[in-house]
């Protein structure tokens, strides 16, 4: 005999035909990437967007190859006429993963740069809301949505050269707190992560330009740094809870991280 699933479990929470797809931005690579497996191997059908298709479709098969559902779509979601386009595909959708975004450079205040400060509010800020308000609708009518923001813990504390960056993410945990207040009724949860150190292949190299030994210094002698399947994994906890359960902020640092400006490093 097969005992029935405790009501609570995750078995209870898996996704209702409604709510079943999950679209990732930033699917290309890291969290976004490991992201989109796990919730396919969850159940979701997946809907992948970046700027970079030939990684988004070459990720699509993948998914598709394990047994999972996988669609790729080409979108930079900055540009908010191709975003609104994109959700015109939606009527229901359950799970929205703004992942999309990230750093560029370490400079003090004094003399960082405005265009990259911009860049990165555009990204990590305008990317989320232009994506979130054109896919509210969708969440909402699906009758079970969550919206996940994945900010940063730099969106909870500064640190020296992190300015543009810091403000961003800030920025990006009070368009989650804002909406959450907002839309509080309706059938669509509010879910921040915000990680701390993570090494993927991409986010370090990309805040320093492309220059290999700077972004190696970030973890010089951290044992372990987060991976991007370890941010993945409480991504999908966190959407597979049951419907009422709203796991509002999860911080999540490596051990080696007692705070942004506390590392213990072995060199
Ligand atoms: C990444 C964390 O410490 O590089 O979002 O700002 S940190």
């Amino acid at each position: 005999m097969t005992a029935a699933a405790p009501a609570g479990s995750a078995a209870s929470a898996a996704p209702s035909p409604a709510s079943r797809i999950a679209v990732v931005t930033g699917a290309s690579s890291g969290i976004g990437a490991a992201t989109a497996r796990q919730l396919a191997a969850a159940g979701y059908r997946v809907v992948l967007t970046a700027r970079r298709k030939d990684r988004i479709e070459a990720l699509a098969e993948e998914i598709t190859a394990a047994g999972g559902q996988a669609t790729a779509y080409a979108l930079d979601v900055t540009d908010r006429a191709a975003v609104d386009e994109f959700a015109t595909a939606f009527r229901k959708i359950g799970v929205l993963v703004n992942n999309a975004g990230g750093a560029l450079g370490a400079d003090p205040v004094a003399s960082g740069d405005p265009a990259q400060w911009r860049q990165m509010y555009e990204t990590n800020v305008i990317g989320t809301l232009n994506v979130t308000q054109a896919l509210l609708p969708a969440l909402t009518a699906s009758g079970d949505g969550t919206v996940v923001v994945v900010s940063s813990t730099a969106g909870h504390g500064t640190y020296e050269g992190g300015g543009g960056y810091v403000a961003a993410k800030h920025a990006e945990h009070v368009l989650a707190e804002t909406l959450r207040l907002e839309i509080v009724g309706t059938p669509v949860r509010v879910v921040e992560i915000a990680p701390g150190m993570v090494r993927t292949d991409e986010f370090a190299l990309t805040r320093f330009g492309g220059d290999a030994e700077k972004a190696a210094k970030v973890y010089a002698g951290v044992a372990e740094p987060l991976t991007a399947e370890d941010v993945a994994d409480t991504i999908t906890w966190t959407v597979t809870r049951p419907s009422h359960v709203n796991i509002d902020l999860l911080v999540v640092r490596p051990r080696a991280q007692a705070s942004n400006t506390k590392v213990h490093r072995e060199l």
